[in-house]
């Protein structure tokens, strides 16, 4: 029975009781309270204005939630268990009156034996939650050395098994959430119980493992286990019974076994795992779960060709893959009333953005069961981050650690069945950011969580799912945690102006100037793999108009820069300036921010993909946000793709042919191969003039291995002429076109005019738009009014003459001809 009706009301720390019937606001679990307190008219949206502020006193206040029920009583041989998924955090659990369990910590179930304490008719449940600044008021705070960091660690936030991104973050507000976040229900179990299942691809022949974990707590006859797998067709290809409690694993070989692969090498076939418990041959419990047969591991061997550094590369059933994807925050500050239809649209853009992988950052929340099923179903690779960010842990208080243990080994075996699960990584910069404290400082301590991440969660991780690497931290490697020479990197040269580190020493200080935080810098990074690096973009307009309600809304006004959670908030403009210049207008701000970002990760990606095998992976820091905020976000918290989304999935295309620049002022081609096919490229280069009309074009022959990056073409500065009037344009068939400019974007003279747009009709919820160049336009941009309209292609560029086909989709809305409009985003100053 799931208890998904409540009611809650707050109160003085201390002075809360479930009793009365004065002021109790309906609530659902799993949901949240401050969506609660606006439905029931108590607060305004919180993410409206700067409601932020006004909804402060939530997080000071004692919540109770309370429910009713009735529920038989507990019959010979079964018991009644209540569950809870997740509260959070400090739950006092209280039925008929009297206190029967307590929680700390939201990343925990909890699941007590309430058969006894029933009462016939009608049961009354409560949970007080106590205001986390109360329970931690009296612990000993754990900060990085010399007490720095006080600025990141706010709230004692690192004293807490709870989202650690609640008390704010460089991208989002500050609302620490307070409730039933997770399901609630109580199970009626009778006579024994399937624990868990593991599930394991041994090897590619399609060998695989099963094992079983049995709570028979009031068997009275024999057990069994009645296991089959049923290939993607439904046909059962393997199906054994085991006598239970003798036998607890069972192995098969699944003859002609279908991979699971991303989508750049191939399907996701999932076959239908079944597991019935029997009691004197009767079924008291079952399980079904969508496996994948697949082998992952990380190849950290030596890279001969960069004689001094290792791999860092994922291989997916024997193949080295090269890692394209996205970070992952949670999807919304009120994590608890989040549902498959808010993660579906948002995992689909990653895998229409040519991704294979998403990190779930650890700053966040271990995501629902369904994010890692869509996952496994889009081919998307996860990496996961276990739930601790920026900050040093109490890894010698028992209590902490005690609790870590739980959290881990429950979160381990909820997650690992998924063939999605590629990497089981300690903590987000937890590592890095102590080292550079200690190097600034010029001392050499220990990092309080080592004992964690290298330790106690590393241990736990291996022993329960020995077949998926671990890593303990996020970046991680070299003597400073960021090297470029082993480990991964986290790339904040571009847009904080951190140095990078590419001989385990720091090169020069902090540089935010222009020249300092240039996305040109990318080019310097020779990291292995690149798992965070970002550029900030303004969201979509109508995004940020929906939620700034004040009729002064205007360019750096207040109200805009409620939505910049960075500091200082103008940091975008040294990134923009050298490119578009900066913005006099909200739409200029849109349009040059935007056109940055995809210009820069643009840039990133290129080079990164270039330099495969020696860099294998490529993470962007961040692919949505949390709130409608200005953000480093792909895609804006209304779906809307910004056009950097745009500009990342050409550059993520399986096989990417791109420019590189020399010093000489020279140009080289080069095709990157991400599939397994080894191609005979036969490409077009053109040099065109902006103004009209090809000065040359030729074509270019090669021969690319599969997984291979390799040069196909060069030309030197005398060849090319460089000038800002000119561009290098390569067309083929095999990868998405691309172009080469000869100076910033502001400098060149783009035609002002727009593109002429033919738009049919295809079906209620699609359109066709066939758009055709009548100049050189760069960034040219469709738009629906509606917010979650797809696009197969959008904010690209059109030459002179070329035609371009676009779908557009919305699966809620209909859509018709009249709804499109097409413009081209740059607007000079
Ligand atoms: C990294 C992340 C986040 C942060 C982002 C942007 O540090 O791990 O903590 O939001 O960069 O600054």
């Amino acid at each position: 029975m799931q208890l998904e009706h409540w009611h809650m009301k707050d109160f003085a720390p201390g002075e809360g009781t479930a009793d009365g019937n004065d002021g109790w606001i309906a609530v659902t679990a799993p949901g949240d309270t401050y969506l609660a307190l606006h439905a029931a008219g108590r607060i305004p949206h919180p993410y409206a204005d700067d409601n932020e502020k006004a909804c402060a006193w939530v997080e000071t206040r004692e919540w109770w939630w309370r429910t009713t029920f009735e529920m038989p009583k507990a019959g010979d041989g079964e018991r009644l268990i209540l569950e809870f998924e997740g509260l959070d955090t400090f739950a006092a659990i209280w039925l008929n009156g009297d206190e029967i369990a307590a929680s700390d910590n939201m990343f925990r179930a909890v699941e007590i034996d309430i058969s006894k304490l029933l009462r016939e008719g009608t049961n009354t449940l409560a949970i007080c939650f106590t205001p986390v600044s109360v329970v931690t008021a009296d612990m000993k705070p754990t900060t990085f050395p010399g007490g720095a960091g006080e600025q990141i660690v706010k709230s004692r936030r690192n004293l807490v098994r709870k989202a650690q991104f609640g008390w704010g973050w460089d991208w989002g507000p500050c609302f620490p959430t307070v409730g039933i976040w997770k399901a609630a229900r109580i199970v009626r179990e009778t006579r024994a119980v399937l624990r868990d299942v593991h599930f394991t691809t041994l090897n590619i022949d399609g060998r695989v493992r099963i094992a079983l974990d049995v709570d028979a707590f009031a068997a009275s006859a024999p057990l069994a286990a009645d296991i089959s797998i049923a290939d993607p067709a439904g046909k059962v290809v393997a199906h054994r019974v085991l006598d239970l409690p003798r036998d607890t694993v069972a192995e098969f070989t699944i003859a002609n076994a279908q991979l699971w692969w991303t989508p750049e090498l191939g399907g996701q076939p999932l076959y239908a795992l079944s597991v019935k418990l029997l009691h004197g041959g009767k079924v008291v419990d079952s399980r079904t779960l969508d496996v994948g047969i697949r082998t992952i591991a990380l190849d950290m061997s030596p890279d001969p060709a960069e004689p001094g550094t290792e791999f860092f590369r994922f291989v997916l059933n024997g193949v080295p893959i090269f890692a394209k994807g996205v970070n992952w925050i949670p999807a919304s500050s009120f994590v608890g009333a989040l549902t498959e239809a808010d993660y579906a649209p948002l995992l689909q853009s990653a895998a229409d953005g040519n991704m294979n992988m998403v990190r779930v950052w650890g700053g966040g929340v271990y995501e629902p069961d369904v994010f890692y099923a869509l996952c496994d179903r889009l081919g998307l690779l996860v990496w996961q981050d276990f739930m601790f960010a920026c900050a040093p842990y109490p890894d010698s208080d028992p209590g902490f650690v005690e609790n870590v243990k739980g959290e881990i080994a429950y979160q381990v075996k909820r997650m690992r069945n998924h063939p999605s699960m590629a990497l089981w990584c300690g903590n987000n910069e937890g590592q890095v950011i102590h080292e550079m404290i200690c190097h600034v400082l010029q001392v050499d301590v220990p990092y309080e969580g080592d004992r964690l991440f290298e330790g106690v969660i590393a241990d736990i991780a291996r022993a329960l799912d020995p077949y998926t690497p671990y890593w303990p931290g996020s970046p991680y490697g070299g003597k400073l945690g960021n090297s470029m020479k082993v480990g991964d990197v986290h790339d904040w040269t571009v847009w904080h102006g951190i140095p990078p580190i590419p001989d385990d020493k720091l090169i020069g200080a902090t540089d935010r100037s222009p020249e300092g935080v240039a996305y040109t810098r990318y080019a310097e990074d020779m990291g292995r793999f690149i798992s965070e690096y970002g550029i900030q973009a303004s969201p979509a307009l109508s995004t940020m108009s929906r939620w700034i309600t004040r009729d002064d809304f205007a360019l750096n006004n207040e109200a805009f820069l409620n939505r910049v959670k960075d500091n200082p908030k103008n940091k975008v403009d040294g990134m923009i300036l050298p490119v578009t210049g900066l913005p006099e207008t909200l739409e200029q701000y849109a349009d040059f921010t935007q056109l940055t970002q995809g210009e820069g990760l643009k840039f990133g990606i290129e080079h990164f993909r270039r330099r495969k095998p020696h860099c294998s992976g490529s993470l962007i820091w961040q692919h949505n946000d949390s709130w409608p905020g200005v953000s480093w976000s792909l895609v804006d918290y209304d779906g809307i793709g910004k056009a950097g989304y745009y500009f990342v999935k050409r550059a993520y295309a399986p096989v990417l042919g791109s420019f590189k620049r020399l010093d000489s002022g020279g140009v080289e081609f080069w095709i990157t191969n991400d599939t397994l096919q080894p191609l005979e490229i036969g490409c077009r280069l053109a040099l065109v003039s902006l103004k009209g009309g090809e000065v040359w074009n030729e074509r270019a022959d090669a021969r690319v291995g599969a997984n291979e990056s390799i040069r196909v073409w060069s030309a030197s500065a005398e060849r090319i002429g460089p000038s800002a009037d000119r561009a290098l344009i390569a067309r083929g068939k095999e990868f998405p076109e691309n172009r080469h400019f000869f100076a910033a974007i502001k400098d060149i003279p783009f035609a002002d005019a727009a593109p002429t747009m033919r738009v049919e009709k295809l079906d209620a919820h699609g359109l066709k738009a066939t758009v055709t160049g009548n100049a050189y336009h760069y960034g040219v941009r469709l738009t629906a009014p509606h917010a979650a309209t797809r696009y197969s292609d959008n904010c690209f560029d059109l030459a002179e003459g070329e035609v371009r086909t676009i779908l557009v989709t919305n699966a809620a809305v209909e859509l018709a001809p009249g709804d499109l409009t097409v413009r081209t985003l740059l607007r000079h100053v």
